[in-house]
């Protein structure tokens, strides 16, 4: 069978001598049809859009697998060093526009399937989201994987292959309902399953002690269940193709090698609801975003995928080498928060119990194997599993744990002799009426390197959250700020101001969007701010279509287009925009000639199916929504959307139309943020606090291009400590009282009042926790300086052009080669 492009490449000057893969637009058309015929049994009469998006994703994968093979036998052939990244969620969304522009195959897609009458945008729009993942965590995951393979760097992901992702959103008279996801139901074309690599994963039971007979013993855990883990791979395609990487996630089904007799004397009925039983451990995806549910079956999720990936990463390692002490030249592992924690354990146990390794040696190595990232400061969100949970789950890997923590203990006491204090502090095990295993510390103690994701929280992990281990180990805590893929978030998800870019300053502003530095002597040419401020317009326009499509509501381009998409939280402060929203309708309503710009507030958001202030934010919003948008006083000057079910492939269409970000999270709580950095990448201007990577983005872009408004962190600790009492604005602020007071109304909700009482109430008997009383009046003014400014269309045309050039630091391909160089070490093997 004849592959649709030869991948033997030819030099190309385009694109930092990028080899371009050969294939023209006849052979594309001829490969996509092929697969309607051969692959699934269709032709291009019948075909649907669905069929026709098949077609060409099996097309563009026999150069991807031919790539990928290729990748393979060099890293394996040359043993490589490798970074495996360990992390419960990728959250991937589509794949298809991305791996075309990452072959550099677009165009020629484009083309190949206009010849045949179909629209390429089209088609892509069929993909359902890989929403493996919840929020910015995931997919900060998704941005490294990309750049890793982009930039040459042998690595591995590795995650949970989830049935269901993330759940669905919808609303039900503005309540959000959830549904569950199910991107995979007919099929996945990007992934292969690798049965051959299987691995066994046992759970439960007991430990047995055995003598042996140099007067020794070892320890023999004799396991109450096993699954099976089944490795599911997709290609992860570089910018360019020149490396293939993979992501491998792990499906559990039930191990037959497994006598399930003997532990299901009900024979035949009860072995198959035992073994439906080991399927549902990578059924679903937790939908909790930095509050960790502690279930038992997110424990075994856990254990279940690290089992299989260390086993996978050792059998890798045994096929060339058979000296330990090499294990930590060969494998870096990083853990991507403490999800991935019981890796370490498991890791001690193969070494200790199964290779019968000495138990310092296999610390030693332990030691430089793992590395840990921190990427939150929240207290409920760090993970501790009791003990109980864990004896029961994982008997042998708690008694790993407390000889380790016995050891460390030791070290505490060699440094603060005699103070129990911080023992208890610094002790793995949380003592109590319900004892518990701290994650955090023990990848702290485990870990060579611990780094935050931004510069102001890598400060506050050595100054708050871990200061007594920044003391023991001063040179463990490092900063490694977040970035994002240019690629999906610039070059796809926005062609026109792609292109303009490439126009300006070169097309190679993909692989060093320093590049695009290029741009700000220009900033105040007219002739690039007309074209940029076109390229917005019609990128609103766009979006504007899809709000119609998706809600009813009819928006003006014209309009300001304020958006605020993340994943709902009180920390990031949704009911912080909603208030001031509040604000201006009453405005309005009080005074019917108020002069403003037009405002389109768009949010897009999920909440956590148990966070019951959450949901009930998403409700106000909707609530208010409606009102605002059917009411003629407010003359088309307000309109308030709620986009339900957002998710990667939405965000695509949101960054690019934005005319401001919101990033308003009280300071010091976001560690970083990721979609901040795709705002302003795309031309947004920032209404922001002092917090995670927006610092950083001032840094860059200078304070002055952004709207920086609120308390910074020094200021909110001061504030605490002085006993924040949020009647004080309240009391102090008529317009903050009247729109509070407003909540308790039955406007909104008719003939149900108080229904959004309990907003306010946790706005003020409840503490206000996340202060945004404090920064009401910061907040309202930084608009009112927007609104203002967005008069001065050449003044914001050149703030945007400001804004998007100096936002070279946030590519994550900067963050990779921080991480390559200050924590993994690591060597590029780029396939010529
Ligand atoms: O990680 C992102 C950061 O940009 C965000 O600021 C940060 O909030 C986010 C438990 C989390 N921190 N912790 C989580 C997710 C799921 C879960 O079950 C915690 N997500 C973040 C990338 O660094
Ligand atoms: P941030 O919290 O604004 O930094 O958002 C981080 C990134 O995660 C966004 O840019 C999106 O790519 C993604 N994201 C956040 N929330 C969701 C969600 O609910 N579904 C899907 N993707 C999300």
């Amino acid at each position: 069978k004849k592959a649709p492009a030869k991948s033997t490449a030819k030099k190309s000057s385009a694109v930092n001598k990028v080899p371009e893969i050969e294939c023209t637009s006849k052979q594309m058309q001829q490969a996509i049809v092929d697969r309607l015929h051969k692959g699934l049994g269709t032709d291009a009469e019948k075909a649907n859009n669905k069929a026709w998006w098949n077609a060409t994703c099996h097309a563009v994968n026999e150069v991807v697998f031919d790539k990928l093979t290729q990748t393979q036998q060099n890293h394996s052939g040359q043993d490589t060093r490798s970074v495996n990244y360990l992390s419960l969620e990728f959250l991937m969304g589509r794949l298809l526009s991305n791996n075309l522009h990452n072959l550099q195959l677009f165009k020629v897609t484009e083309e190949a399937l206009k010849a045949l009458g179909k629209d390429l945008y089209e088609i892509c729009d069929e993909e359902p989201d890989m929403a493996l993942g919840n929020g910015g965590l995931g997919r900060l995951a998704a941005c490294f994987i990309d750049s890793l393979a982009t930039l040459g760097y042998p690595a591995i992901g590795y995650g949970i292959h989830y049935e269901h992702g993330l759940f669905a959103q919808s609303f039900q008279d503005g309540r959000q309902i959830e549904r569950p996801d199910t991107w995979r139901e007919y099929g996945n074309p990007w992934e292969i399953c690798r049965p051959e690599s299987i691995q066994h994963v046992p759970l439960y039971g007991y430990v047995e002690t055995v003598f042996d007979e140099d007067g020794g013993s070892h320890k023999v855990w004799h396991a109450g269940q096993k699954l099976k883990g089944v490795p599911w791979d997709v290609p992860i395609v570089g910018y360019g193709a020149k490396t293939v990487n993979i992501l491998r996630l792990w499906e559990s089904r039930a191990d037959e090698a497994f006598d399930w007799d003997v532990f299901n004397a009900g024979g035949y009925v009860d072995a198959q609801a035992e073994k439906s039983k080991a399927e549902t451990v990578s059924k679903v995806l937790y939908p909790n975003d930095e509050t960790p549910e502690g279930k038992e079956l997110r424990l075994v999720q856990q254990y279940f995928f690290c089992a299989c990936s260390v086993k996978d990463i050792l059998r890798r390692f045994k096929r060339h080498n058979t000296d330990w002490t090499k294990l930590s030249d060969k494998v870096a592992i990083q853990l991507n928060d403490t999800h991935p924690t019981i890796a370490i354990p498991e890791l001690m146990r193969i070494l200790v119990d199964e290779e019968r390794l000495d138990w310092d040696f296999a610390w030693s190595i332990c030691q430089k194997v793992f590395a840990y990232t921190n990427h939150t400061l929240l207290p409920e969100a760090l993970e501790k599993w009791s003990v109980a949970l864990f004896e029961k789950v994982l008997p042998r890997h708690l008694e790993i744990i407390y000889e380790i923590n016995r050891q460390f203990m030791e070290v505490v006491e060699a440094k603060w002799p005699g103070d129990d204090s911080k023992k208890a502090k610094l002790s793995i095990i949380e003592e109590g009426d319900d004892r518990k295993v701290c994650m955090a510390n023990l990848c702290v103690v485990t870990a060579y390197k611990v780094n935050g994701v931004a510069a102001v929280h890598s400060e506050l992990v050595k100054t708050d959250l871990f200061p007594e281990y920044h003391e023991l180990f001063p040179t463990k805590l490092v900063n490694v700020t977040n970035g994002v893929t240019p690629r999906r978030w610039l070059k796809a998800c926005n062609p026109k101001l792609a292109a303009l870019y490439d126009d300006e300053v070169g097309a190679d502003w993909v692989v060093n969007l320093d590049k695009l530095r290029g741009v700000l002597p220009k900033a105040k040419d007219v002739a690039l701010q007309k074209r940029f401020m076109d390229i917005k317009k019609d990128n609103k326009i766009e979006l504007a279509k899809i709000i119609k499509d998706l809600t009813g509501v009819e928006v003006s381009a014209d309009a300001i287009f304020d958006i605020q998409i993340k994943r709902l939280h009180e920390y990031k402060r949704q009911q912080l925009n909603m208030m001031h929203i509040l604000a201006l309708y009453k405005r309005l309503l009080d005074n019917p000639d108020y002069d403003m710009v037009p405002r389109v507030f768009i949010f897009g958001a999920k909440a956590a199916p148990g966070y019951h202030m959450a949901k009930q934010i998403i409700y106000a919003l909707n609530k208010i929504a409606d009102k605002v948008n059917n009411d003629e006083r407010v003359k088309g000057k307000l309109k308030v959307v709620f986009l339900p079910n957002y998710r990667v492939s939405l965000a695509e269409k949101l960054f690019p139309a934005a005319d401001i970000s919101e990033q308003i999270s009280t300071a010091g709580l976001e560690a970083s943020g990721t979609g901040n950095m795709k705002f302003a990448i795309n031309g947004a201007l920032t209404v922001g606090t002092m917090d995670g990577a927006n610092i950083e983005m001032a840094e860059e872009i200078g304070a002055e291009h952004m709207f920086i408004f609120g308390l910074s962190v020094a200021e909110v600790k001061e504030l605490k400590q002085q006993g924040y009492n949020p009647f004080d604005y309240y009391y102090n602020n008529p317009e903050l009282k009247s729109v509070l007071d407003w909540l308790d109304t039955d406007y909104f909700t008719p003939g149900h009042p108080g229904a959004l009482s309990d907003i306010k109430r946790s706005l003020l008997e409840g503490g206000d926790e996340y202060l945004c009383l404090a920064d009401y009046a910061s907040y309202s003014e930084a608009h009112l300086k927007i609104d203002a400014m967005y008069r001065d269309q050449a003044v914001w045309a050149e703030k945007a052009i400001l804004n998007s050039g100096a936002m070279g630091k946030f590519n994550s391909d900067r963050s990779i080669e921080d991480y390559a160089s200050t924590i993994w070490n690591l060597t590029k093997h780029p396939i010529s």
